[in-house]
């Protein structure tokens, strides 16, 4: 069976793994499987894709966007269009005002231009969003929203330490909406020619949000890609999921919590969360096992995975629920944990489509419920490529014959599948994941290749 997606890593700056164990402190019930029979999920809906990049915090490199009087003079021209097309759609004068006020944001154009220096390990990326206090305040928040969470579980489905998890990974608790008006984040990126398509439906459907009264334009902030408030919604996603539950007729998902942990429960509901279920788990893998079992796309039933000889991570049979299929994932590469991941994953993966993001969620949501931290340890020397070291490796990838596409730098599926052909040939785990060490060993091949070239 085929149906997860492959894996799609955000490329963001590294932070070194917080190390520490937490005392377990929270009333939440631990994680299972599938402890009661259940009624069938709602189908998944289409979820609209969040931002083509809504990256966590990229280290921009070298941001150079220069706005002057060209630039300002075309964008005032390009927003009397936009505003005859909302007026004739039906927009109201405060919506349609609040697009004619908008101003050019120099700063998203160059974010959106920017491109990390360094690929991201999956201990850099976890390390820096999951660490002892995003935990330790994660789980004093359960206990103070612990009502509110329990309606909102008990409506949607969604555990709080998930909705305090998919908090925490967006804004750190509500502490950083990002702080750009987001009418003038999308109208600088649809006036932006790069995917004007995309962020036009986005600010038109932001004007509607204003147009209903939802949010003052002034008060609606967001990220420079436009993701709005505690739980960083896309404006698509607040109209399509987000809901009233205060009764109040305007869904607040910047000053009202309970509409933003609903509609985030709402949202992942719509979105094929299954009650009762939780993400997924660390396994340990026996010796001598198929890699290439773990491409996050064989689907098995748990059963089939235990015959495998898939443990706990932290020993002990593997839990078995009867009609309960699972993915293998490796984002850490062979040294770095497997995790077999259920339903709900593929749920997360819709909110973000980063493999590491999903991970992040599930694990902060463990924590969260005082679980405690991987059972695999970071690699004492584990460090990211380069985006030079990625062009190399893809370059040497294209060159031995295992066809890795354009070398540009990112590290995507392409790439991982060359990488993994090349393992296979070289008798490596075939992970599929860039490390210092792939790229000395795909070296090393070339230079054994070039010795045996007949010299003319
Ligand atoms: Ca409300």
């Amino acid at each position: 069976m085929q149906r997860r997606s492959p894996f799609r890593t955000a490329a963001v700056a590294g932070a070194l793994l917080a190390t520490g164990a937490l005392p377990a402190c929270s009333a939440t019930p631990l994680p299972t499987e599938k402890p009661t029979p259940q009624a069938a999920a709602p189908a998944p809906a289409p979820a609209p894709a969040p931002a083509p990049a809504k990256p966590q915090a990229a280290a921009p490199a070298k941001p150079t966007v220069a706005v002057g009087p060209a630039e300002n003079a075309a964008f005032a021209e390009w927003k009397r269009a936009m505003a005859a097309e909302a007026r004739a759609a039906g927009l109201s004068a405060r919506a349609v005002g609040a697009l004619e006020a908008a101003q050019i944001q120099a700063r998203v154009l160059e974010l959106d231009r920017s491109q990390p220096e360094f690929t991201q390990t999956f201990w850099g990326y976890v390390g820096r969003l999951v660490n002892d206090r995003r935990v330790t305040e994660g789980q004093a928040l359960l206990r103070k929203h612990a009502a509110l969470l329990a309606d909102v579980e008990a409506r949607y489905g969604v555990p709080g330490r998930f909705l305090v998890a998919f908090w925490g990974m967006e804004t750190n608790y509500g502490a950083t909406f990002g702080g750009f008006p987001v009418v003038d984040a999308l109208a600088t990126l649809a006036w932006d020619t790069r995917r004007s398509d995309f962020f036009r439906r986005e600010l038109m459907t932001a004007l509607r949000i204003i147009d209903a009264g939802h949010i003052a334009p002034e008060r609606m902030v967001g990220s420079w890609a436009g993701a709005m408030g505690h739980m960083q919604f896309m404006p698509s996603t607040f109209a399509a999921h987000a809901t009233d539950a205060t009764g109040d007729g305007r869904i607040d998902i910047w000053g009202s919590l309970p509409d933003a942990f609903a509609s985030a429960a709402k949202y992942l509901s719509d979105i094929g969360w299954r009650r009762d279920e939780t993400w997924g788990r660390e396994v340990r893998l026996p010796q001598g096992f198929d890699f290439s079992l773990a491409d996050g796309e064989t689907e098995k039933p748990l059963a089939e995975w235990a015959a495998l000889g898939l443990a706990r991570a932290e020993g002990g049979a593997l839990p078995v629920v009867e009609g309960m299929t699972a993915t293998l994932i490796l984002p850490g590469g062979a040294r770095g944990p497997a995790f077999l991941v259920y339903d709900n994953f593929d749920a997360i993966m819709s909110w973000n489509r980063s493999v590491l993001y999903a991970v992040s969620v599930g694990h902060l949501a463990d924590r969260l419920a005082g679980l405690p931290p991987f059972a695999t340890p970071r690699p004492a020397d584990d460090r990211p490529l380069s985006r030079a070291d990625v062009v190399r490796l893809q370059t040497l990838l294209n060159d031995a014959g295992f066809p890795a596409g354009a070398p540009d730098g990112l590290v995507g599926s392409g790439t991982r599948g060359a990488l993994r052909a090349f393992q296979r040939a070289a008798g490596l785990p075939p992970d599929g994941y860039p490390t210092p060490e792939v790229l000395a060993a795909l070296e090393a091949f070339a230079g054994r290749r070039a010795a045996q070239m007949p010299v003319q």
